[in-house]
Formats: structure tokens, sequence, C-alpha cells
């Protein structure tokens, strides 16, 4: 059942066109690996990237999106190609990257990724996370374009056995230009397809929060908080 969107915070999805001219794009696209299906830590790994996702024209977005003053803090590049022409099924994004792993109440359960500690935060922290998934190249259903429920961020953290009942709901395309930015809440219930016809459709994915973390659970890519 196709849908309508109407505004960020009951969709949880909102599409940008155009926010980055074609030779930013251009330049963003040569930093990047050429035959990878991914790559995470991207704030750490490339300079350019922590640059992009602190410049004026992605805060203009967060500015929109009611979230001025949220910070980075997890960039993740993802790419569809020839070699690497994967799915995911549909999902929330549930958990959040740290730098050590440290007990604490209402994070857990605990998992690593690349070396990376990675753990589940409590709802209300990713609720108010954004976000902004930066296209390099055009994408639509013909090359595995993200697949949105409008709406499914509200229900908080949704249950696998829950899952099955979000099949009757509408979903969305988000078909996008290069130098588009699709912006979610990480609790929407997101999936993607395949690409019907296999060429590059790279994506830089990029994480905010509002917050800080309990201490001493810090944040794997932030920078530190500089107190006056
Ligand atoms: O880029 C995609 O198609 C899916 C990415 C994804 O599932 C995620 O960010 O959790």
């Amino acid at each position: 059942m196709p849908t309508a969107l109407s505004d960020f915070a009951t969709d949880g999805v909102e599409i940008f066109e155009s926010v980055l001219a074609p030779d930013d794009v251009a330049a963003l696209v040569r930093l990047l690996p050429e035959n990878v299906a991914g790559l995470r830590n991207l704030l750490d790994q490339i300079p350019a990237v922590r640059t992009l996702a602190e410049s004026p024209p992605l805060h203009t977005l967060l500015a929109k999106l009611g979230s001025l003053g949220a910070r980075p803090v997890r960039a993740v590049f993802f790419d569809k190609n020839q070699a690497h022409n994967w799915k995911v099924p549909w999902h929330q994004d549930l958990t959040i990257a740290v730098r050590v792993r440290h007990e604490t109440t209402g994070f857990g359960p605990w998992s690593v990724k690349d070396g990376v500690p990675h753990v589940q935060p409590p709802v209300a922290l990713l609720a108010r996370m954004v976000t902004l998934r930066l296209h390099l190249d055009d994408c639509d259903a013909e090359n595995g374009a993200l697949r949105v429920r409008p709406g499914s961020h509200l229900q908080g953290r949704i249950a696998a056995a829950d899952l099955l009942q979000w099949n009757k709901a509408g979903e969305i395309t988000c078909a996008v230009r290069a130098g588009g930015v699709v912006a979610l809440r990480p609790l929407l219930l997101h999936a993607s397809s395949p690409a019907r016809i296999p060429r590059h459709r790279r994506v830089i994915h990029l994480e905010y929060s509002p917050d800080l973390l309990p201490p001493p659970l810090e944040w794997f890519d932030a920078p530190p908080l500089r107190l006056k």
C-alpha cells in the first residue's frame, strides 16, 4: 500500500534534493573505496567525512528537522554495485558505537562490529537521534533504494514477533538524486532490496545525537566535548 509523506515528526523520514553540489559529490566519491559493500567508522577514517558532517548544508538540514546542536556520532559508507548487490530485511537501527564497554543500566545487549563495541541504548536516546543519508549516486527502486514504513518510529522498539503486522502498513521507496539527503529517525523501520540493475548506489550514512552518554560511556566517533 503506497503512502504519502507529510512531515518529519509524523513520518520519521524526509527527502531533501540538491543538498550538495555535483563537484562536492565528486570530491567525496574520490575519497571512497571503489569495490566494497561498505565501510564503518568513517568519521575516524576519512577527515573529509567529519568536515562534511559538520558542514553548513547539513547543519541547515538538522535545524529544519528540529535537531540543531546534534553532533555526528557515527558514519558508515554503503554501496551496492555489481560485486556487492546486497539486501537488508526490515529492521530498526537499535545500536550505537562506543569507545569502551562499560556495563551501564539501561544499555544492552552488547556486540562488537569491526572491533568496536556496540550497544543498544535506551529507546529515549534513539528517539532523539537523526540519520542523514547523503547520496552520491542517483538512487531509486531499480538500484536498491531504501524502503521505509512512515510512522513506525513512533512505536519505540518493535519486537521481532510484531514485525509481521507492519507488512500491512504503507511503505515509501526513498528515491533521491545524487547530492540529495534522506533524513530518518533510526527507529523508523527500513529495508532495502538488491538492485535490479546493479550500478553504484553510494551513500554516506551519518548519525547525529543531541545527547552525551552517561559517563564513563562515550560515543565512539564524537569528538571529546570541550567544557568551558
Ligand atoms: O543502505 C541500505 O540500503 C540499508 C542500510 C541499513 O539498513 C541501515 O543503515 O541500517
